[in-house]
C-alpha cells in the first residue's frame, strides 16, 4: 500500500487512558516492553514458569532449522494435565471453570475444576479404549457444549492431535479434513440448539464418512435427542462410553513439541491449509497473553469469550489460555438474538462477568439493533473489553467502549492469526493510552514491523504490509503435511520475515492500524486503498451499521469501489437518497477518489464463523461472476439474497 492512498486514513484523535486504579493494579506494567525487548528469550524462558514442566527445557528457542522453530527443546509437558489437575492439586477443585450457558433458557451447568478433571480423565480412558494413541489424530465435530472442551482436553491428555471443524461447516468440509490429516476416530453430536431449534450434526457426519472408510469410530455425545441414523460397529453413544469410565488416568509428559492440534484456516485460494501448533510454546504465549492482555486476576475474574471453539479464538481464549491460568469462564451455546436480542448482557448481568471478548462483527450488530437493548442490563462489573478477527472500525470502537464498557473499560484491539496461536499486537490495559481503530504495538517479546515492497521498514506515517521479524512461543510450526507450502505461503515473500497477508499502517507516533487482507486491496486510477479505510468511513455515517467493499474490474478506472452496506434499524429502508448520501459521505471523510460507484443496500453480508467478511464472493457479485466456493460461510443462503437483491436492482 503506497502512503498516498492512507495519508488520510482515520484522522482519529481521540485517546482513551487506561483507568487510574487499573493501571496502578495491572499484571503488566511499561516496563514489560524494555524487559522483553532487552533479552527476549529471557523474556520467554521467564513465562514458561508459569506452566507445570514435567522435564525441564534445555534451551529455549532453536531457530537453527528456520522457519521451523522449536521452542523449550528438552522440556516434557501434558497440556491437560497443566489445564486442569494442577489446578485441582493446588487446592483449586471446588473452582467454577466453566459457567455454561445453553441456548435454551435455564438449560445451564456449572462445572468446576475437579468436575472438569473427572470428565477429561474418563474421556481419556475411552478414547484409549477405541484405540487411540499417541499421534493419531481424531476430528471433532461438535455444538458449543463442555463435552468439546473435554474432549480436546482428553485428546490432548493423550497426546492425540484434535482438529476441531466448526459445527456450522457442511459435510464436504468435514471430509476434506478428515482426508487432510487422516483422522480415524471423529467425535461429534446429535445436534445443537441455533435460534431455537435443534440443528443436526451427526447426518453431515455420516454423509462425510461415506467418503472416509479409514474413520473406524465415531463417539456422538447425545445433546438434542433428536434421531440419528446409527451405524452399528462404527458408532458409539458418549454416555455408554465415556461416562463408565474410570475417573483416574495418569498423564503422560510429552516432548515440548509434541503435535497439540491441528487447526483449518481457509486460503484466498487452493484447499485450506491445516495450520500445525505444539504444546510447549503455545502453552506459554496463550496463557501468558490471556493474563496479560486481558489484565486477568485468576481468583477473582469471570472471563467470557463469546467466540466459537472452532475458531482459533475458542481454541487459545475459551480452552487453553483460559485454562492454563485457572479462570473461571463463561460458555455460551448458541445465537446472541435467541430467544432476545439482550441474551449476551443478560449473560453478563448473570454471571458479573469482568471480562468480554468478541468481535467486531458482533459489535457491529449490537449497534445495529441499537443501544437501548445493552443499556436495560446492568454490566457494571465489566472492567476490560476486547475484541478480535477484524479491524474494529472507529465507531464501534467508540459505541462499545460507551454502550458496552460503560465509558470506563480499556477496549483491546487484539491483532493475530490461527498461525500465529496467541495475540500478537494489542493495547495493555494498564499501560495502553488506547486509539479507535489502532491495534497499537506489538505485545512484550513480539517483533512486528510495517515493510514496503522491498522488506524496507516504512517509517512513521506510512503504510506496507505486516512482518513478525522474530519467532514467537504460539506461532505455527508448518503446514500439517506440506513443508513447502508453509514456507511459500510465508517466508518467500520477504527474506528471514513471516509475511502475515496483511496490510497495515504506522501513524504518526508509531501506532498500528490494520488494514486488512493485501489481496483485498483496490487499486482506483492507480491509487491502492483499504478496503478497511473506506469500510470505516461508511460505518462512521449514523445510518449505518455494517459495510463491505470491494474493487471490481472497471473499463474506465482499473478498478472500481463497490459497497455493500447494512443500515441501522432506525434509518429506514435506504432509497437512493440515502445511497447518494452515503457516496458523498465518503467523499467528504476520505476524498473523491473513494467514492464508491455503487453502493447497495443488504439485510445481510456473507461471513466466516469468525464474522470476518469474505469480499471475494462479493466481488464475483460486482463483476456479474458466478458466485465461487461458499463452503466456509457461517450461513451459505445468504449470497442468493444478495445476488437477487442485485437482479432486482437491474
Ligand atoms: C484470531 C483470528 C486472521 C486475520 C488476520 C487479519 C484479521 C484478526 C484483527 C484482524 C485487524 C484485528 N484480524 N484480528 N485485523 N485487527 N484486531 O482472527 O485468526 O481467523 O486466522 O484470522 O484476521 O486479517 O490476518 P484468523
Amino acid at each position: 500500500m503506497t502512503s498516498e492512498a492512507i495519508d488520510n486514513l482515520s484522522r482519529e484523535d481521540r485517546r482513551f487512558e487506561p483507568p487510574a486504579d487499573l493501571a496502578a493494579d495491572a499484571n503488566v506494567k511499561a516496563d514489560a516492553y524494555e524487559t522483553a525487548s532487552a533479552d527476549r528469550l529471557a523474556f520467554w524462558e521467564e513465562q514458561a514458569k508459569r506452566l507445570d514442566w514435567e522435564t525441564p527445557w534445555e534451551q529455549v528457542l532453536d531457530w537453527s532449522g528456520a522457519p521451523f522453530a522449536k521452542w523449550f527443546v528438552g522440556g516434557r509437558i501434558n497440556a491437560a494435565y497443566n489445564c486442569v489437575d494442577r489446578h485441582v492439586e493446588a487446592g483449586k477443585g471446588d473452582k467454577v471453570a466453566f459457567h455454561w450457558v445453553g441456548e435454551p433458557e435455564d438449560d445451564t451447568r456449572d462445572i468446576t475444576y475437579a468436575e472438569l478433571k473427572d470428565e477429561v480423565c474418563k474421556a481419556a480412558n475411552a478414547l484409549l479404549e477405541l484405540g487411540v494413541q499417541s499421534s493419531d489424530r481424531v476430528a471433532i465435530y461438535m455444538p458449543m457444549i463442555p463435552e468439546t472442551v473435554v474432549a480436546m482436553l482428553a485428546c490432548a491428555r493423550i497426546g492425540a492431535p484434535h482438529t476441531v471443524v466448526f459445527g456450522g461447516f457442511s459435510s464436504q468440509a468435514l471430509i476434506d479434513r478428515i482426508h487432510d490429516c487422516d483422522a480415524r476416530v471423529v467425535i461429534t453430536a446429535d445436534g445443537g440448539y441455533r435460534r431455537g431449534e435443534p440443528a443436526g450434526l451427526k447426518p453431515a457426519v455420516d454423509t462425510a464418512l461415506e467418503q472416509c472408510p479409514d474413520v473406524r469410530s465415531v463417539l456422538v455425545v447425545r445433546r438434542t435427542g433428536q434421531d440419528v441414523d446409527w451405524t452399528e460397529g462404527r458408532d458409539v453413544w458418549w454416555h455408554e462410553l465415556v461416562d463408565g469410565q474410570s475417573a483416574e488416568h495418569t498423564p503422560e509428559a510429552f516432548d515440548s513439541e509434541h503435535p497439540l492440534y491441528v487447526m483449518y484456516t481457509s486460503g484466498t485460494t487452493g484447499k485450506p491449509k491445516g495450520i500445525l501448533h505444539t504444546t510447549g510454546g503455545y502453552l506459554v504465549g496463550t496463557s501468558y497473553t490471556h493474563w496479560a492482555v486481558f489484565d486477568l486476576k485468576p481468583d477473582t475474574d469471570v472471563y467470557w469469550t463469546a467466540a466459537d471453539i472452532g475458531w482459533v479464538t475458542g481454541h487459545s481464549y475459551i480452552v487453553y489460555g483460559p485454562l492454563a491460568n485457572g479462570t473461571t469462564s463463561v460458555m455460551y451455546e448458541g445465537t446472541p438474538d435467541t430467544p432476545h436480542k439482550g441474551r449476551w448482557w443478560e449473560i453478563i448481568s448473570t454471571y458479573k462477568v469482568n471480562i468480554l471478548y468478541c468481535a467486531p462483527t458482533a459489535i457491529r450488530t449490537f449497534m445495529k439493533w441499537g443501544a437501548e437493548i445493552p443499556e436495560k442490563y446492568d454490566m457494571s462489573t465489566l472492567r476490560v473489553i476486547g475484541s478480535v478477527g477484524e479491524p474494529i472500525n472507529p465507531e464501534a470502537y467508540v459505541w462499545y467502549r460507551e454502550t458496552i464498557g460503560g465509558g470506563r473499560c480499556p477496549v483491546v484491539d487484539t491483532w493475530w492469526q490461527t498461525e500465529t496461536g496467541q495475540i500478537m499486537i494489542s493495547p495493555l490495559p494498564g499501560v495502553t493510552a488506547g486509539k479507535p481503530g489502532s491495534a497499537m504495538t506489538p505485545l512484550p517479546g513480539i517483533e512486528a514491523k510495517v515493510v514496503d515492497d522491498e522488506g524496507n521498514p516504512v517509517g512513521n506515517g506510512h503504510g506496507g504490509y505486516l512482518v513478525l521479524t522474530e519467532p514467537w512461543p504460539a506461532m505455527l510450526r508448518g503446514i500439517w503435511n506440506d513443508d513447502e507450502r508453509f514456507k511459500e505461503t510465508y517466508w518467500s515473500r520477504f527474506k528471514d520475515m513471516y509475511f502475515a497477508g496483511d496490510g497495515a499502517k504506522l501513524d504518526d507516533d508509531g501506532d498500528i492500524w490494520l488494514l486488512g487482507r493485501v489481496d483485498d486491496v483496490m487499486n482506483v486510477s492507480g491509487h491502492r486503498m483499504s478496503t478497511t479505510e473506506i469500510e470505516s468511513a461508511l460505518v462512521s455515517h449514523p445510518k449505518v451499521a455494517e459495510a463491505a467493499v470491494v474493487g471490481a474490474n472497471d473499463p474506465d478506472t482499473g478498478q472500481a469501489v463497490h459497497a455493500y452496506v447494512i443500515l441501522r434499524e432506525s434509518a429506514g429502508d435506504g432509497g437512493p437518497e440515502v445511497v447518494q448520501e452515503l457516496r458523498d459521505h465518503v467523499a467528504n471523510e476520505i476524498g473523491k477518489i473513494a467514492r464508491p460507484k455503487s453502493i447497495m443496500v443488504v439485510p445481510e453480508l456473507p461471513k466466516t464463523r469468525s464474522g470476518k467478511i469474505m469480499r471475494r464472493l462479493l466481488r464475483d457479485v460486482a463483476e456479474n461472476r458466478e458466485v465461487g466456493d461458499v463452503t466456509t460461510l457461517a450461513d451459505t443462503s445468504i449470497m442468493d439474497k444478495i445476488s437477487a437483491g442485485m437482479q432486482d436492482a437491474k
